[in-house]
């Protein structure tokens, strides 16, 4: 079964509560949830003044193809309780395609791996907790992108169980 890794981010709301739900959502729809990160405080990159986001990665087994993963996760994000306003701008749940086994893809709908995954700290963090020696696009593996003086994000604790 093809492997895939997510980053899911909230900054709106009870947002440990929205990224558990999310978890359980996929969960239940045939995704299987392999591993997750723990929790990261982060500093908002990008967009209008917003609150401080709550990010983790996940990695999943799915035979769910690219394009389906990607419905479902817009679904799942709609389920709970997106808007879609101002671009890059506070959100209940935010839920990213990072890496799709060794699939390439540039189409308006998916790009693959995703774009700026190497740089945002955001997002490396938390991968780099459950697969350190995942190799990024650009040849270095998630450990190696880690920036551990970020003063944008901080452990924030565990993730609730799938
Ligand atoms: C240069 C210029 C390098 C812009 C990076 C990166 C811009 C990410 C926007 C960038 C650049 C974004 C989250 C967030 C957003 C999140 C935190 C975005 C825009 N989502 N900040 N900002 N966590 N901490 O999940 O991702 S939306
Ligand atoms: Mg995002
Ligand atoms: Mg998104």
């Amino acid at each position: 079964m093809p492997t895939a890794y997510l980053s899911l981010g909230a900054n709106l709301g009870d947002r440990e509560a929205n990224l558990t739900s999310a978890l359980h959502r996929l969960a239940e729809t045939g995704v299987i949830v392999r591993r997750v990160s723990s929790l990261y405080e982060t500093a908002p990159v990008g967009g209008p003044p917003q609150p401080p986001y709550l990010n983790l990665a996940v990695e999943v087994g799915t035979a769910l193809s690219p394009r389906e993963l990607l419905r479902l996760c817009l679904a799942i994000e709609a389920e709970l309780g997106r808007v879609r306003t101002e671009h890059w701008g506070p959100r209940t749940l935010d839920i990213d395609l990072l890496l799709y086994e060794g699939v390439t893809s540039d189409g308006p709908e998916l790009t693959l791996p995703h774009p700026r995954l190497a740089e945002r700290q955001f997002v490396l963090a938390p991968l780099a907790e459950i697969a350190p020696d995942l190799r990024l696009p650009d040849g270095r593996t998630a450990a190696e992108a880690v920036d551990p003086g970020d003063p944008g994000v901080r452990a924030w604790g565990p993730a609730a169980g799938v």
